[in-house]
């Protein structure tokens, strides 16, 4: 009698040991490991968050991806993955490069933004954030053949829409534009126009390439601040930030600058993350019920610059308004 006590006072314990131990497990990062990710677009519709994603593929030696992803979770550890929602076979009109996408919802449509061959991008619709979505217009919106003022690589649309309804399209990879569009969200409203990023005196921060120095990436192109691509623009308190990535070197990251209007200039203000193991920089912002998160891609799984993997650490504003600079953990987020 007194053996078999014992032994369920043992099996209790062990129980409980596991519920403690289940009550403190964690996110971690990087969040998604089944297959490679990168380029995280994360939003919030319908009280669920959404990443649309870069699928690098297995093999990868460049960035020659043919489908896009999307991720969806409302606790941030466990992520549904609803598979290839848009890809290259969809398209008429492109055959290679499936890089960074975005997404915007309006009036309960999801319209989903692509570049393809550096050269061109389209828009796709669907009545579900999950897709599958169908090419909107069967042609780009944008073609820097047809148009070279989208600049030297049209790549990385960010789709932002303020609080008047109007959306905005931003875009570019060194050169950075941006142009409205119409409430149907898959037709431009008047002209491309150039983002100017300038410095705290008001100076104009263009990229410039100085091949005599070799390693620190603020000085090699043009000084702290300038735009590489990756744009994400999201409203703080009244003003509008813009995330950005500085360009590809062991030191480059994202940086971000603030602006009083959407259509810039945006005044550089510093960096948001540490440089992460990756030759790339691309992220998101949100707010997720009561915090802010930031999502971005290192190359932790698989240690090639062309095969990354998504993340997401807790993103903190200084009382000024001003980003407090994130460390990336491996413990990720949990909304526990
Ligand atoms: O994923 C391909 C390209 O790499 C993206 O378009 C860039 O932002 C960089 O992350």
């Amino acid at each position: 009698m007194l053996v078999r006590k014992g032994r369920n006072m043992q099996k209790l314990t062990v129980f409980f040991i596991l519920c403690l131990i289940c009550s403190f497990a964690v996110a971690e990062n990087p969040i998604i490991k089944h297959i490679y990710t990168a380029d995280a677009a994360a939003h919030v519709f319908n009280g669920r968050v959404y990443v649309y994603t870069t699928h690098d593929t297995n093999d990868a030696n460049y960035f020659d991806t043919v489908d896009w992803h999307v991720f969806s979770s409302d606790n941030l550890e466990n992520w549904t993955d609803h598979g290839a929602i848009f890809s290259l076979d969809d398209i008429s009109w492109a055959n290679k490069w499936a890089w960074a996408p975005d997404c915007a919802e309006r009036d309960g449509k999801y319209y989903f933004y692509y570049p393809v061959e550096r050269t061109k991008m389209g828009v796709a619709v669907s009545d579900k954030p999950t897709g599958p979505f169908k090419d909107a217009i069967g042609k780009p919106l944008i073609d820097n053949a047809i148009e070279p003022f989208a600049g030297p690589e049209p790549i990385d649309p960010a789709v932002f829409i303020d609080d008047d309804g109007q959306a905005y399209l931003y875009f570019g990879c060194r050169e950075l534009r941006i142009v409205k569009l119409k409430e149907n969200m898959i037709e431009r409203k008047g002209d491309l126009h150039e983002v100017k990023i300038i410095d705290k005196e008001g100076t104009t921060l263009k990229w410039k390439d100085n091949p005599e120095i070799k390693e620190n990436i603020q000085k090699k192109f043009g000084g702290d601040g300038v735009f590489g691509e990756a744009p994400w623009v999201f409203k703080y308190k009244g003003k509008y930030y813009m995330l950005y990535s500085n360009g590809w070197a062991s030191d480059s990251t994202l940086i971000y600058g603030i602006s009083d209007d959407p259509m810039g200039p945006f005044t550089y203000m510093g960096k948001v993350m540490t440089p992460v193991d990756c030759w790339t920089s691309h992220g998101s912002i949100i707010k997720f019920r009561e915090y802010w998160y930031i999502f971005y891609h290192t190359m932790e799984l698989s240690k090639n610059n062309y095969r990354r993997c998504i993340c997401v650490d807790r993103l903190v504003f200084n009382e000024d308004g001003t980003i407090k600079i994130t460390t990336p953990t491996k413990q990720g987020v949990s909304l526990k």
